[in-house]
């Protein structure tokens, strides 16, 4: 079933696509992930940026999520202003491998470590929310699991309280 639709949309796309790489032919996953990738890709460059990806088949509805793809998707991109390396982009080939980022997902801890945006080792009530699914993010349901997580009261989640460490 899952196949059949991928041909399907593979014969929907223009022929220049599927002719792009000569002498080998491309598979079906490729052809759909590059037409994904192109879709994305709204300044046509040849890599994502970061609210590009964001925008992509690889974004998650958890903000955190999409956030640890980009982050190991993406290699540096160097500026023409200099050397300085100002943005980080995903390209075509890493963005077919890991299907589009989906491959990649954080584990409990790098989502503690990554929502932990001012590093004092705790997620306050404003670092939150990207942990969380927006579509459901309606204020009172964040603030709700925000509490359920915080045994202690204190408005902070511990990493023992994110189930990181045994409870001391
Ligand atoms: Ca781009
Ligand atoms: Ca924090
Ligand atoms: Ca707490």
């Amino acid at each position: 079933m899952k196949s059949a639709l991928l041909l399907a949309l593979a014969v929907l796309l223009p022929a220049p696509l599927l002719a792009a790489s000569p002498g080998k032919k491309k598979s079906a996953r490729e052809v759909v992930l590059t037409r994904l990738f192109n879709e994305a890709n709204t300044d046509g460059n040849d890599y994502l940026d970061e609210a590009e990806f964001a925008n992509s088949y690889g974004a998650s509805p958890r903000l955190v999520v999409t956030e640890y793809r980009f982050a190991t998707l993406s290699i540096p991109v160097v500026s023409t202003r200099g050397n300085e390396i100002v943005v980080r982009g995903v390209f075509l080939a890493d963005f077919i491998e890991a299907n589009g980022g989906r491959k990649f997902n954080p584990t409990k801890e790098d989502i503690f470590l990554l929502a932990d945006d001012n590093s004092d080792g705790f997620i306050d009530w404003l670092e939150y929310p990207v942990t969380r699914i927006q579509k459901s993010a309606v204020r009172g349901s964040i603030f709700d699991s925000f509490d359920k997580l915080d045994r202690n009261d204190d408005g902070l989640i511990s990493p023992e309280e994110w189930g990181l460490l045994d409870p001391a």
